[in-house]
């Protein structure tokens, strides 16, 4: 379902200045910093859903995921590799919502941002964002819900929806305002932000993305289980000629041999 690449998205130049910025941070991951005028290059930008969003772009310094498509889910993401949070797991997010609101169909609730870290074992929690409230949200095969209203609207806000323990709790601003307990279920790994279009309104500027306590995985560890072996080999085959972001190791836009190479010589480790 991948309709980006990270080719046409990060200007070849300045990769190398990222990979960098990405190594120097080892608990962080998926950060992305509209200030450097840029997409960020160790995230693979995947949109989900049936109708494909548009590609992200800037406007006014931040980064506009909408709008997108009316009446099917629709959001960009970032699917990572298996993994188990650290302990204090985070993500944060500058945003402006500029349109919003939100759906309930119960048990499911959604609204025009979404910010959602779910880990292997099925640890849960996801953030959505209204122009009038904000929701935790966490699945135990029901979806429970806390609301904090809030006018989302005419300025960013800093959101953080952070991991501790058996706790999940959002910040707005550096205050707590909504916490519950993690939520578990059979949530695929995934990192996913951006707007989610099932109300058909859903536009925003983001200004930035951190995501915290994950494995720092070597580059070429696809399933990030701690060994390059013929298991993440097994990957970069199946993706072998395709744009696909996470076996594009070097990110110039093909899976090829450069990929095979230096897979090959970070073999074992
Ligand atoms: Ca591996
Ligand atoms: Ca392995
Ligand atoms: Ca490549």
């Amino acid at each position: 379902m991948r309709s980006l690449t990270c080719r046409s998205l990060v200007p070849g130049g300045l990769l190398a200045a990222l990979v960098v910025a990405a190594a120097s941070s080892a608990d962080q991951i998926g950060t992305y910093d509209a200030s450097l005028g840029l997409l960020p290059g160790d995230i693979c930008w995947t949109a989900v859903g049936a109708n494909q969003a548009p590609p992200p772009t800037f406007v006014d310094g931040a980064l506009k995921h909408g709008q997108t498509s009316y009446g099917t889910s629709s959001y960009f993401s970032r699917a990572l590799p298996p993994y188990l949070f650290a302990d204090g797991a985070a993500v944060t997010a500058v945003v402006k919502i500029q349109s919003s609101t939100w759906y309930a169909s119960n048990p499911f609730k959604r609204t025009g941002y979404y910010v959602n870290l779910a880990d292997k074992s099925g640890k849960f929690a996801a953030l959505g964002i209204a122009s009038d409230r904000i929701l935790l949200q966490t699945l135990d095969q029901n979806w429970s819900d806390q609301t904090y209203l809030m006018d989302t609207t005419n300025a960013f806000h800093t959101y953080r929806l952070a991991f501790s323990g058996s706790t999940v709790a959002v910040f707005v601003d550096g205050r707590q305002v909504l916490s519950d307990t993690v939520g578990s279920g059979a949530t695929p790994n995934q990192v996913i932000f951006g707007d989610v279009s099932i109300l058909g309104a859903s536009t925003s500027l983001t200004k930035s993305i951190v995501v915290e306590g994950l494995p720092d995985c070597v580059v070429a560890d696809l399933d990030c289980d701690g060994d390059v072996d013929g298991s993440d080999l097994g990957v970069l085959l199946g993706a072998w000629g395709t744009d696909a972001c996470e076996a594009d190791l070097n990110k110039d836009g093909t899976v090829d041999g450069i990929d095979l190479g230096t897979m090959l010589g970070l073999w074992g480790a």
